[in-house]
């Protein structure tokens, strides 16, 4: 049994409770928070200004994108997925052992104990497993091609059944599925796939109505997507409504990424599937696709997690890093209030999009916990949250799963 003793305890519960000088008792799993608790053999105080909290959640990237840094055509949706068509061969081939090693070392320092992986070949997997950090595995599925559908469904099951192969030795591994996307999926293909995640439980993710571009495609078949299409394949047409393609994850676990040109009607159906948002500001931004509207996704009760995507679309994979941007970018929303939100779209809404029984500090959770240490004293409680936001950038400690891991 293992006792920190923090300034400053954040436990992310439902009341949003902060606790001043307190103390959490746990081994694997939490035991206890509290003051002046029980005497256990270990006991450590972290130093003035110190902030015990539960460890970070990354729930989306792409690791296999990890080797780019100025390769990829940014400020353009379409121009960046062209980019990414042509270097994409590049880039997974120069990502290796240490490509990977040093991308989850970044997550690691900045406190992050679990990310959520698209996988769009499977091919990460060797690495990926070593993990030290909590992995939720999302075997990617994507193609339109109808006379493709029986080959990429058949290679889509070996490598799920890979995966599954780790998860049964590994207890930090689990298994998910993403269907890249509405335009890039053929509508039997996600069907099969999904039937697969909803008959095993697994959690889905999908990216969804990320750019202008996307909507126009599947609204009317127009605009640059269809310039896009015309240039990779003949006559294509969009293959499902949005409305449509949000149904077929009914009774699923899913996250959505991005978001960001979902109308009120489709919000409303994420709203009635139970369904999260993955946001992913920094993206967004270098993608040039504008910016979601967090007041209007909190409109229709729907919960956020926020997310670095992958190399692809970021700088950095530093989650502090990426919460301190979405506190600068949302201009309209109070920084008192939006600075608890971040928190908490890192933290307990993140391992609820990823299944994981961590993300607070209660009794009973995974004892994934990071500390590090403020500056100087924070006066007003208040502001707690947004003064970590703004001084944090690496941890001084991490536990996962009661293990020492920093
Ligand atoms: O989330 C970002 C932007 N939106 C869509 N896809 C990706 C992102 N970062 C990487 N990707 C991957 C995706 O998984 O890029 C490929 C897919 O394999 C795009 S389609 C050629
Ligand atoms: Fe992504």
């Amino acid at each position: 049994m293992v006792k920190l003793k923090a300034d400053y305890v954040v436990c992310m519960d439902k009341n949003y409770t902060i606790l001043e000088n307190a103390e959490v008792i746990f081994d694997k799993e939490i035991k206890k928070i509290g003051k002046n608790l029980p005497k256990v053999d270990k006991e450590i105080y972290l130093g003035k200004n110190s902030v015990v909290m539960p460890a970070l959640i990354n729930t989306h990237t792409h690791l296999e994108f990890s080797s780019n840094k100025t390769l990829l055509e940014y400020g353009d949706f379409i121009g960046w997925l062209n980019s990414v068509i042509e270097h994409r061969e590049t880039l997974f081939v120069e990502c290796k052992g240490e490509c990977f090693k040093k991308a989850i070392e970044e997550m690691k320092k900045s406190g992050v104990c679990a990310f959520g992986e698209i996988s769009s070949t499977g091919d990460d997997l060797k690495y990926i497993k070593h993990s030290p950090l909590k992995v939720v595995y999302f075997n990617e599925i994507i193609g339109t091609t109808p006379g493709a559908v029986d080959m990429l469904y058949q290679d889509f099951q070996a490598r799920l059944h890979e995966s599954f192969e780790i998860e049964k030795r590994n207890e930090k591994f689990k298994v998910g599925i993403s269907i890249h996307s509405p335009y890039s999926v053929h509508p039997i293909l996600m069907e099969k796939v999904i039937s697969i995640a909803r008959e095993k439980n697994l959690p889905i993710q999908a990216h969804f109505m990320e750019s202008k571009a996307e909507r126009s495609w599947l609204d009317k078949g127009e605009g640059e997507f269809k310039l896009f299409f015309e240039k990779h394949f003949k006559n294509a047409k969009p293959l499902i409504k949005p409305l449509e393609f949000l149904e077929k994850f009914k009774n699923t676990h899913t996250t959505f990424i991005h978001c960001v040109y979902a109308n009120d009607e489709e919000l409303q159906k994420i709203s009635e599937l139970n369904a999260s948002i993955a946001h992913c500001p920094v993206s967004n931004r270098l993608l040039n696709v504008g910016i979601l509207n967090l007041e209007r996704v909190k409109n229709f009760s729907i919960d956020y997690s926020v997310a670095t995507d992958g190399m692809s679309s970021n700088y950095s994979l530093n989650l502090f890093k990426e919460i301190r941007a979405a506190l600068l970018m949302h201009t309209d929303l109070h920084p008192k209030i939006l600075a608890k939100d971040l928190l908490k779209s890192v933290t307990i809404n993140a391992a609820k999009s990823l299944n994981l029984n961590n993300g607070s500090l209660e009794e009973g959770k995974d004892a994934d916990i990071i500390a590090f240490k403020l500056p100087n004293k924070v006066k007003n409680l208040e502001l707690l949250p947004l003064q970590i936001i703004l001084h944090t950038n690496e941890v001084e400690k991490m536990y996962i799963n009661g293990e020492e891991i920093i």
